[in-house]
Parts: C-alpha cells; structure tokens; sequence
C-alpha cells in the first residue's frame, strides 16, 4: 500500500462546486463583513469550515431514511439506534437530541449551580458557552505540551493530572459538579487522548466524588489513534476501544454530526437513574418525546447506520491518513501547523505564520480571509476571535495559547486532489505574507462571537 492510501469509496452520487474569480471573492467577502460564517456556500470552492453536519451519507444510511418510522412516540427507528448506542456507548440511559450543543444545554442546566467550575482537556467553544450561560466557568486544563506546536507528544489531548487535581483541592468538590474530557481534542488541534489518561482522570474525579462526562463527538477517531499509539491496543478493535474508554466514565455528549456521520443529530448518555428521569423531563419541553428528541425518525435511522460505519477500521484508518496527508504536506513547504496532525482537521499555526500580526489583530482571521481571498476556501478562526473572554473578576482579556485556523475535513467528502489544491493556495499566501495585515473587530454579540461577529481590514 502507498503510504497515503487511496479513499476506501467511489462516488455514486456528485454535487458541483464552482470557482469563482479573485475579483468576485473580494467583493462578497466585503459583503460578508470579513466573516467566513456570513458567505454563502454556494460561492465556496473548497469548504472546510468545519467537518460537523458536513459528511457524506453512505447508500446504506440513504436507503436507511426511507425506513424512518415517523411514530411520535415508540418509534422503531428509536429501538434500533438504543442498540447501536447501548452497544458502543455501554450507558444505562439516553435521550436523543438535534444536535450536541442541545446534549451540553440539558447536562448544564440540569447540574451546574452559578458559581460552580467544571474542568475539562479544553472546552470547545459551545460546551464552555453552556457552562457559562448557566453561571459556571469552564476551566481548561490540557498539558503543557500541547501549547508548542511543533512538540509532537502522541497523546496531546490528555489531561494533566497534577493540574486537575490541584484544581479540585483549590476549587473544592462542592464547587465541581462534573469533570469532562473532550475526545479528540477540538480546541487543542483535534489531538487524541489516551486511554490511561481517561481512565485516570475519571478514577481522579471519581475519588473525589465527581461524576465523569466526555464529550464523545470524534470518539471513533480518539479510538484508532489508540489502536495506533498505546502500547497494548494493537489487536483491538475500535468498537472494543471505544467500550473500553466509556466505561471509565458516567456519561457522554455526543454531536453526531462528526463520527457518526450524520448531517444532523446528537444524544445524552448517562448511568444515574434519577439525572436521567430529569433529563426526559427537560428533553420533553425543550427538544420533543424521549423516543425522538429533535430528531425524525429517518434521522434516527441513518444514525444508527453512521453509527456502525463510523467505527469500521478500514474508514478510519484512511481518515487519519487523509487528514496526515494534508498536515506533512503543508509542512513540506513549510507552513507551521499542530504537529502531529490531528484526526479531523489541520490547524495551521496562524500566529507562528503570520508573526508581524499581533494577537489583539486577529492573525488567524486575517488568515481565514486570505484563503478565501486567494482560492475559494473556507477555515475557521479557532484563536482570540473564537476563544478569548473577559476575566470574571478582573475583566482583563485572557487569550487561548494559540491563533490558529483550523482547516477541518469533512468526511468521504473531498479527494487528495481537493487537498493538493489547499496546499497550493497556502503556498502561494506564504509568498506574499508579509504584505498580509491585521483585522479588527467593529460589531460583536455577547456569547460566542465568531459566529456572527462582523470584521474590518486594518491594511
Ligand atoms: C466544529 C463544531 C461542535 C462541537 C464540538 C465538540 C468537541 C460539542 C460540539 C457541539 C462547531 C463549529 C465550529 C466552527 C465552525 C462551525 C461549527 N463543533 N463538542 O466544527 O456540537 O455542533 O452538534 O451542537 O466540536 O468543531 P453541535
């Protein structure tokens, strides 16, 4: 096999993309306001804004939609995916939710009191946007090596013990309602965590009494990285792995949008009998009846289906390596990224490329922009816009580590070729960097910014 093998599928069904001229990108990213969000798809060349609701349906989950069992209530579309679900998440109870984000609302607001904290590797930005809405702080705590990006530690997404528990001795468990582990790491570079750090994280929080959540979106990919990288995981298989990981833990969110490649849906998962009869409460008022949460039938069906898919080892085996590809080839030209790179995405070193751009000037916007400017390609901020916040008691602005921009790979989507061409754009940004300027920022909600915040060029 060659070392980056071809994709383990051929294309029955194709959707055109179109190119658009230099000229026509300026004027519609000025329409836009600077912000890659506010485009419209239609005028994207290459997108890999993000690789959430973005996968290609397998002909398998396309004719699974036309079993969706539409019933409100019992449906038995909702039977098969609890087995899929009870089969690989190992959880005594689940809801089914639209999407993760509606999973995160439902276990904040149900245990998080205002005040309280809750750790995690890092939180991404919806999970520490609920924490936050309810009161609580999100406090990330991912090792040290994680903030250099050329140190390629295999296991970048773990937790540092010692911090957590300084942590818990510092906050106090009463304060802490539960701990989380973000698999992979999205904010971090879409970078694994092992199995002994799970295990010893959740057997940390456990000794001090704390229930245990992780939020599960790219499970499956956290999973063959293990296989690949952990002494003692080579024979397994990712279903066996990812058994073995939530059975550390009392629960999960889940966005299946990402590994169970789906273009909608999510779930709760949880062990406690009497957390779950509040969740079906507030399931039923804010997302619909337990046996459908904010799904349809049909959608709890080709779940079920991506579900099985998304574990196959032969998928993600060509998943990691397509995401490798893109990472060593941009760093043969020389572009700094996240090494080594990630499961779903690339996240180039913005403020390492782009040194002359201060951090408060946004140098992973003025990236985003320029990709879109120079070959249709759509990334996403994950720096200072996406992350930074106002201290809560001091009100200074606390930065992420890092001003990247991640180039996120949806899934069975895009061709080698597609990559070639995305590497080809960053060289051509790369040779004239140096005339690239800051972005500021003239319009901004409150919460979660980057979605809808509207950007200035400073020249
Ligand atoms: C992404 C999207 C969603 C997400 C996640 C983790 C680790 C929960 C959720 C919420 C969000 C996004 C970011 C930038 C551009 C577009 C979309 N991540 N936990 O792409 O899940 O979206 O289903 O509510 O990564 O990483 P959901």
């Amino acid at each position: 096999m060659p070392e980056f093998p071809p994709e383990p599928f051929r294309i029955k069904v194709v959707e055109p993309i179109k190119r658009t001229t230099r000229a026509q990108r300026e004027r519609l990213m000025r329409e836009a306001k600077y912000n890659v969000f506010l485009l419209r798809a239609e005028d994207i060349f290459i997108d890999l804004l993000t690789d959430s609701g973005t996968s290609a349906m397998s002909d398998t989950q396309w004719a699974a939609l036309m079993q969706g069992d539409e019933s409100y209530a019992g449906a038995r579309s909702y039977f098969r995916l609890k087995e899929q679900i009870e089969r690989i998440f190992c959880f005594k109870h689940f809801v089914p939710t639209h999407q993760g984000r509606a999973a995160e609302n439902i276990l904040c607001s149900l245990l998080i009191e205002p005040g309280n904290a809750v750790p995690n590797n890092n939180h991404f930005d919806t999970t520490g946007a609920n924490v936050r809405a309810v009161g609580g702080q999100p406090v990330d705590l991912v090792i040290d090596e994680a903030k250099d990006p050329a140190n390629r530690h295999p296991f970048k997404g773990n937790i540092d013990l010692g911090k957590l528990e300084r942590f818990i001795e510092e906050t106090g468990t009463e304060n802490i309602p539960f701990g989380m582990i973000t698999i992979t790491n999205n904010a971090g570079g879409g970078q694994p965590v092992s199995m002994a750090n799970i295990k010893a994280v959740g057997e940390m929080v456990h000794r001090y009494g704390i229930p245990f959540f992780i939020d599960a979106c790219r499970y499956a990919e956290n999973a063959i990285f293990i296989k690949q990288r952990e002494a003692g995981y080579a024979d397994k298989t990712p279903l066996e792995i990812a058994q073995e990981m939530f059975s550390a833990a009392d629960g999960c969110t889940m966005s299946a949008k990402k590994d169970a490649l789906v273009n909608i849906g999510g779930f709760l998962c949880m062990n406690d009998d009497a957390l779950f009869e509040r969740a079906r409460q507030a399931l039923i008022l804010r997302e619909g009846f337990p046996t459908y949460g904010g799904l349809a039938g049909r959608d709890l069906e080709a779940l079920a289906r991506g579900l099985v898919e998304g574990l196959d080892e032969d998928y993600l085996t060509y998943r990691l390596n397509h995401t490798a590809y893109l990472g060593e080839r941009l760093l043969e030209i020389g572009i700094p990224i996240i090494e080594p790179p990630g499961g779903h995405a690339i996240y180039v070193d913005a403020g390492g490329f782009l040194p002359h751009i201060p951090a408060e000037r946004y140098p992973g916007q003025a990236l985003a922009i320029e990709l879109y400017l120079e070959g249709g390609i759509r990334a996403v901020e994950l720096g200072s816009v996406a992350f930074a916040y106002p201290d809560p008691t001091t009100g200074e602005i606390i930065r992420p580590a890092l001003e990247l921009v991640r180039l996120a790979l949806p899934r069975r989507v895009y061709t080698q070729s597609h990559l070639d061409f995305v590497v080809e754009t960053l060289a051509a940004i790369a040779a004239r960097k140096d005339s690239i300027g800051g972005v500021e920022i003239v319009k901004e909600p409150e919460l979660l910014r980057h979605f809808t915040a509207e950007f200035a060029l400073m020249g």
